[in-house]
């Protein structure tokens, strides 16, 4: 008896989530959770109101007021990929960029790509997504009464502090993964890569030549942030990736604690002895020729 309940759990404990296996799948990862509701949250700057910023208006102010920032406060792969989005991509205070283009930029450099969704989605169909080098994009913009900052994703924040970081080869390799780690992951580790994500990816810092920049999305969209993330009232760690995982963090106010990366490849690396932790019945590996994935050790 004692067998039979033993071979049971067994084939229980090799059951996993369903994840996307081939590209076109990612059509089922379209999750959307409703975290920020203008008319239910009365934080929200678009509480009681319809209108939402007109989009040119947009990029004059948000843009501008960032820009003057980034020489001081990004990091040098930023700068790099900012100063080709304003040559090849119609990136300017005056300008959208259209979703298209940048996304054939960004094909061109490390083969991500951009993809519209309507909203937040549920963390695992995002990460499920950088799996396959496909950024879920939002395109909607801000709240006209708080252009320097946004509590969801918008355009400003896709544009400005995602785009830029996806054009560096080691920083698209990091992002897919975070995404290859989370294919049929549990729950717990679902949140866990979904804070390690957080703490790099949306808010991450680096040290170049003695320096500390920022390289998070979330930091150089907000102008605010991006200032206090580099003054000296924040505590800052070297970066590691077990206790990033689990740090507790809020998203209504800025960061306490950030977390400090020697390079893109060291942090790369970290990561990937992080995920090689994982519990998983199987490995992934991603074939790039058709966009798929391939599971290694399935059962
Ligand atoms: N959805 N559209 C969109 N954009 C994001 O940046 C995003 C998301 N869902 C979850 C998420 N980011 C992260 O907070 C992590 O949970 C992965
Ligand atoms: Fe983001």
């Amino acid at each position: 008896i004692k067998r039979v309940t033993e071979d049971v759990r067994t084939t229980k404990e090799d059951k996993f989530h369903w994840f996307p296996r081939k590209i076109c799948e990612l059509d089922k990862c379209h999750h959307l959770v409703t975290k920020f509701d203008p008319d239910l949250d009365l934080d929200h700057p678009g509480y009681s109101d319809q209108v939402y910023l007109p989009f040119l208006t947009f990029m004059k102010e948000v843009y501008s007021t960032l820009k003057s920032l980034y020489p001081t406060h990004a990091c040098k792969e930023y700068l790099e990929a900012f100063n080709l989005l304003e040559k090849y991509c119609g990136y300017n205070e005056n300008n959208i960029p259209q979703l298209e283009e940048v996304s054939r930029f960004l094909k061109e450099r490390t083969g991500f790509q951009l993809r519209p969704v309507a909203g937040l989605l549920s963390a695992r169909d995002f990460l499920a997504s950088l799996a396959f080098r496909v950024f879920q994009c939002t395109q909607y913009i801000r709240h006209a009464s708080s252009p320097m900052h946004s509590p969801e994703p918008d355009c400003c924040h896709e544009l400005l502090g995602h785009v830029p970081m996806l054009a560096d080869k080691t920083f698209a390799q990091f992002s897919q993964d975070i995404g290859l780690a989370s294919l049929g992951a549990t729950d717990e580790e679902i949140e866990k890569l979904s804070t390690l994500y957080w703490f790099t990816v949306e808010f991450g810092l680096c040290r170049q030549n003695g320096i500390v920049k920022a390289y998070g999305a979330g930091l150089l969209s907000s102008y605010g942030e991006l200032i206090h993330s580099l003054s000296d009232e924040p505590e800052v760690r070297d970066f590691d990736p077990d206790a990033a995982a689990v740090q507790p963090y809020q998203d209504q106010n800025y960061q306490s604690v950030y977390f400090v990366s020697e390079s893109f490849s060291d942090a790369k690396s970290k990561l990937r002895s992080y995920a090689a932790h994982i519990k998983r019945p199987f490995s992934v590996k991603y074939e790039p020729y058709t966009h798929s994935i391939e599971l290694l050790d399935s059962p």
